[in-house]
């Protein structure tokens, strides 16, 4: 696999430079062009017309005259072949395989090949499937579902869920919490009724375009003399990361065809049944961030953190709200609830068994409940605590006496006292690597992989707010 990967990166690297080539790569043990292959004295063509037989067996492309070979490219692994035809037969699972093909002539280790052709995209149906036909939700009176994934079938469902990947942002800090994974699609799926999302040790390598400032022979910025700024340019940049993971959430947005797609709400029950990885190094969350920043970016416009974790204190969960108040430009409130030890009580135990993660979000107040125990609340009004708690029937030590008076975003809020927690919200769920939550603690030398299992997330609406969501 590591072989192929570097043949494919130098492979490209000869395309650029435009020349055959002679390299210190090592040849697969079975080379399908032979040593003595003339060089042509011109270019190959780009091998055309890809296609796949009718039962999707055998892909076949047009013959490239001069041509010893194919290298056949599948999702990045590179397959010789000496004939203009490649077997598909062990494209057995179920997803989109990315399939390109180029010329080459010469012997492997010295060869000299076309362009890539054009890619084709074949998806295996297979057996893959989502199943949504849940069975119904015991009825909780004053509550409606309004979003389910049971995890059923074999595949994270995309119309629900969508995958972030570290290249969609800055990858020298790509989370804005100095992590160490990569978010990959691979470290998300669905199998026996749950999603897994793995964290592996695993190095991977990526490109990055980045914008940067142009500097000339002796380093210095060099400054536009139209705009009197340095002038910026887009820089090809690679970067390492040693661990790979996932990172999904509901965001709603549209798919190809531009239906709508994915899930966001404003107040309402959010639940998540979760099993969580004890290695120190691990942070697994189940979150929520606002589908529009109306009070401006991070963390102005509020994150809700239903559940979060640090893998090497596996006795306990966090909880919390990031907002912006005044001069403090992160305000959180946090809190930790810590499992009861009473095995009778909490036969799960710590993180590594299943437990309920749940937030109560209304318009007044935010309430945090792990397997049905309210372990954290947050009033707006803090003179309605003493009734709350009355009401509630709880131990005032559980029930935050801070007031959610989110004075922060003032200049943009007016004197909304409920922003920014008046906006449709999307759910995230993601297990980190390191990162500043547990102090840039990093798994062990014999860390392998750490795996966050959700047996469901579940949403309702109180029927008090059916219809309130913004459209
Ligand atoms: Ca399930």
């Amino acid at each position: 696999m590591k072989k192929r990967k570097l043949l494919a990166i130098i492979l490209v690297l000869a395309l650029g430079a435009g020349i055959f080539m002679s390299c210190a790569v090592t040849p697969p043990d079975d080379d399908p062009f032979g040593p003595d292959i003339p060089i042509p004295s011109e270019k190959l063509a780009v091998p055309a017309n890809l296609a796949a037989n009718a039962d999707m067996q055998t892909l076949s492309w047009s013959t490239v005259p001069n041509a010893r070979g194919y290298f056949v490219d599948i999702d990045g692994q590179l397959f010789p072949v000496n004939e203009n035809s490649y077997s598909l037969a062990a494209l057995t699972e179920p997803k989109s395989y990315y399939i390109r093909v180029m010329a080459a002539a010469g012997s492997v280790s010295n060869f000299f090949n076309s362009d890539w052709s054009e890619p084709v995209t074949y998806q295996i149906e297979g057996d893959s499937e989502i199943i949504t036909d849940y069975p119904p939700l015991e009825p909780i009176e004053g509550l409606t579902v309004t979003f389910r994934d049971e995890f059923l079938g074999n595949r994270l469902d995309t119309s629900k869920w969508e995958f972030m990947v570290a290249k969609d942002t800055n990858p020298d800090n790509p989370w804005g919490n100095h992590e160490l994974q990569y978010y990959q699609k691979e470290s998300a799926t669905v199998s026996d009724g749950t999603l897994k999302i793995t964290a592996k040790k695993e190095e991977t390598t990526f490109t990055v375009d980045r914008r940067e400032p142009l500097l000339d022979e002796e380093g210095n910025q060099v400054i536009s003399e139209e705009t009197g700024r340095p002038v910026q340019v887009t820089v090809e940049r690679e970067y390492t990361m040693d661990y790979t993971s996932s990172r999904i959430r509901t965001r709603a947005r549209e798919d190809e065809d531009g239906n709508p797609i994915g899930f966001g709400q404003k107040y309402g029950r959010f639940e998540a049944k979760i099993k969580l990885p004890d290695a120190v190094g691990m942070w697994p969350a189940f979150w929520m961030m606002p589908e529009k920043n109306v009070y401006g970016g991070w963390p102005q416009s509020g994150e809700i953190d239903i559940m979060e974790a640090k893998g090497r204190l596996p006795d306990r969960v966090g909880h919390a709200l990031h907002f912006r108040q005044g001069q403090s430009y992160n305000r959180f409130i946090a809190r930790d609830y810590n499992f009861p030890k009473d095995e009778q009580v909490n036969p799960e135990g710590g993180i590594d068994g299943f437990h309920i993660y749940r937030v109560d979000w209304h318009e007044d107040r935010m309430e945090w409940y792990v397997d049905g125990n309210l372990s954290f609340a947050i009033l707006i009004d803090t003179s309605k605590r003493a009734e709350y708690i009355e009401k509630m029937g709880v131990s005032p030590n559980i029930v935050s006496n801070e007031s959610w008076n989110l004075s922060g975003p003032a200049q943009v809020a007016g004197n909304n006292r409920n922003a920014p927690f008046d906006q449709e919200f999307h759910m995230l769920l993601n297990l980190a690597v390191g990162g500043d939550y547990d102090g840039g603690r990093t798994p062990p030398e014999d860390f392998l992989e750490g795996v966050m299992e959700v047996d469901y997330v579940r949403v309702w609406q109180f029927d008090k707010y059916l219809n309130t969501n913004d459209e």
